[in-house]
């Protein structure tokens, strides 16, 4: 979608805040219907229309790992979204058909500023950055993806939680019209994943847009999807609608399917296994033992506590037993 801005206004002389609460005003009185202003220059959209558009303007974000980042092929036929399907591939061969634009998303529960907001506006007020994390799934595989997006702390602090919202709760859309792994009952939709607040706000977490410069592939959660590279992959939500401020903790979807394998915290964690397998190792998609792949087998490699991110995380848990809360 384009959006045209008021030509009065010099991009130079504002503030991303200023931009956005010029924005609202000028929403609010109906000048900015259907994202059109009268006269003035193009604002370019932040997420152009179409299948693997670059984004612009995207800065190096700090907290990148200088790791070999996996292929595009591999992150985006290698995927978990049971929306489009149980199984690696489905989601890569089912969720083509997929159009995520336009895209709303509804602001809820405890904080000043409640709504449903174009998924542009949600954004625009922050520049994108690239960061390269590590992404470790539960099933004891991993990825190095380079994200485009923004942090997750500039937009709760945006919505101004008030001082009994403990828990932010995300969820993706719930469509099985468009989302034909909805039509089977192999999770309980809409999926449903939350962080405390202070998890929300580490600077770590990251609101992606994108992938390898490029908007996101419908397989990885496009339009918008999140990502906290310090716990197992089934936190990072994909195809977010909805962000609601909540005093309670949520039932998260994995967590009520399997309550005994899938806590709420999901931090990675070496020494506390899944009842079913260790997670002490785990196998880097795509690589491969001198070339031998599937004949040799991919090297497993050892799993860092908190993923290696232990550093920015860990203190958000001091002096809880991480084996009760898992
Ligand atoms: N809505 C939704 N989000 C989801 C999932 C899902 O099934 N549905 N799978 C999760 C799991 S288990 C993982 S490992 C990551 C995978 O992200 P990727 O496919 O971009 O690597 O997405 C997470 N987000
Ligand atoms: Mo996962």
């Amino acid at each position: 979608m384009l959006i045209r801005k008021p030509a009065d206004i010099r991009s130079s002389d504002i503030t991303p805040k200023e931009v956005f609460l010029r924005r609202r005003e000028l929403l609010q009185a109906g000048l900015m219907a259907g994202g059109l202003a009268l006269g003035g220059p193009a604002m370019a959209a932040i997420l152009p229309p179409g299948r693997r558009a670059k984004l612009v303007d995207v800065a190096a974000g700090k907290f990148s790992t200088d790791e070999t980042v996996n292929s595009y092929t591999d992150i985006t036929t290698y995927n978990n979204y049971y929306e489009f399907g149980t199984g690696k591939s489905d989601p890569f061969e089912n969720a083509q058909e997929f159009e995520p634009m336009p895209w709303t998303v509804k602001v809820a529960g405890h904080c000043e500023k409640t709504g449903i907001f174009d998924l542009e506006d949600f954004i625009r007020p922050y520049a994108l950055e690239e960061r390269i994390y590590r992404l470790r799934c539960v099933e004891a595989w991993s990825m190095v993806i380079p994200w485009v997006g923004v942090p997750l702390a500039d937009i709760v602090r945006q919505y101004r939680p008030l001082s009994n919202a403990k828990y932010v709760v995300f969820e993706t859309l719930l469509d099985p019209e468009r989302m034909p792994g909805q039509r089977s009952r192999a999770l309980h939709w809409p999926y449903v994943e939350g962080l405390t607040i202070a998890e929300a706000v580490n600077p770590l977490s990251l609101l992606a847009v994108g992938v390898y410069g490029e908007v996101l592939p419908n397989q990885n959660g496009a339009p918008m999807r999140l990502v906290v590279p310090w716990k197992y992959g089934f936190k990072s939500i994909k195809g977010i609608v909805s962000m609601t401020f909540s005093e309670t903790r949520p039932r998260t979807t994995w967590e009520r399917a399997a309550p005994h394998e899938y806590g709420f915290y999901a931090n990675v964690n070496p020494e506390v296994d899944h009842p079913r397998w260790s997670q002490a190792r785990e196998r880097r998609i795509g690589s491969s033992v001198g070339g031998l792949q599937g004949i040799l087998g991919a090297a497993k490699q050892e799993t860092l506590m908190f993923n290696g991110y232990g550093e920015h995380v860990a203190h958000l848990y001091e002096g809880l037993d991480l084996r009760r809360n898992f």
